[in-house]
């Protein structure tokens, strides 16, 4: 059953109408390299119905040092180390190219203090092309990246902190590493949050011959592997909180998205699986229609594509 069947039609989340639940996991989707590859075909048939940026932080990182990739049977892990412009080069670079997309933008922001994160969220939310900020309290590759998103009590300080600066919807993005992401989404939704999304990437230690494989030593494993512990949690987080849930964890098709609606989500968000098929958004939709677009041939050689181009700095 795909997920346009049932209740998977069009969608109101956080004020914002959608065409249908399914959009993008931060940092799976690079729209501006997309369309720089498949030219506008990508923005015709875009397969989401709202789009995440990756995370930024305030000043641009080079990320992690290589390898950064590792395949487990049916996961994938990743420590990325979010690479990425910074706040003002991709205001002046990217947002331009992210706001011409047919759908409402949510921006992705990390920060390491909640005075950094405040003067990341404010010049993010003040402009008009961002529909809603994502606060990436969980990122499992950054030293302090999942600090403030382990601890209830500094997530609800947080967001104290951030909710007065815009009226715009704050999701925040939880972490699966820890023992009840429920009392995390709940203090969440006690600081004023909009909405939560999980999971993140599952913290990871991927050895080839004794030795650490990825350069930072860890990373977050992601994929269908991790489908059955998204469900759990988006299952537990769900009934902690009266906010709308983003669900996501290994989707690949619209039976597993209509699981993680049925487990309480409002929205889906599919990211492993578009690393191998750009179009996976909309298989998952149940909205594919026609061949892939020209230049996606072999769907694998859009893997450089799509993890690759604009995220830099
Ligand atoms: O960039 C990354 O390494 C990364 C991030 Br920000 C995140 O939130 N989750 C992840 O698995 N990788």
């Amino acid at each position: 059953m795909s997920a346009a069947e049932g209740s998977a039609g069009p969608t109101s989340f956080c004020g914002l109408e959608l065409a249908h639940p399914i959009i993008n996991a931060s940092g799976t989707f690079d729209a501006i390299a997309a369309r720089r590859a498949f030219g506008d075909e990508v923005l015709e048939r875009f397969p989401f119905s709202a789009y995440v940026s990756k995370t930024i932080t305030p000043a641009p990182r080079a990320g992690n040092p290589p390898p950064r990739l590792w395949e487990e049977p049916a996961a994938m892990v990743n420590s990325i180390g979010l690479p990425n412009k910074g706040a003002a080069g991709f205001l002046e670079a990217d947002l331009p190219a992210l706001a011409e997309l047919p759908v409402p933008l949510i921006v992705s922001v990390m920060a390491t203090s909640a005075e950094e994160f405040a003067g990341l969220v404010e010049p993010v939310a003040t402009r008009e092309e961002v529909a809603a900020v994502e606060l990436n309290v969980s990122c499992p590759n950054v030293h302090s990246g999942l600090i403030v998103g382990e601890q209830p009590s500094e997530t609800e300080a947080l967001m104290g902190e951030l909710r007065p600066l815009t009226a715009k919807p704050l999701i925040v993005k939880l972490t699966p590493n820890i023992a009840a992401p429920a009392s995390v989404a709940a203090a969440a939704e006690a600081g004023g949050a909009d909405a939560v999304s999980l999971i993140n990437t599952l913290k990871s230690r991927p050895m080839l011959a004794g030795r650490p494989w990825l350069g930072a030593g860890s990373g977050g494993l992601s994929g269908p592997a991790v489908r059955v512990v998204a469900l759990q949690q988006v299952t537990d987080v769900a009934a902690a909180v009266s906010i709308p849930v983003v669900g996501m964890g290994g989707v690949e098709h619209g039976s597993h998205a209509r699981d993680l609606l049925d487990a309480g989500a409002s929205l889906v968000a599919v990211g492993t699986a578009s690393f191998r098929d750009p179009l996976a958004g909309s298989r998952v939709s149940g909205r594919r229609a026609g061949a892939l677009p020209a230049g996606a041939v072999a769907t694998r050689l859009a893997i450089p594509v799509l993890t690759a181009g604009s995220g830099g700095p």
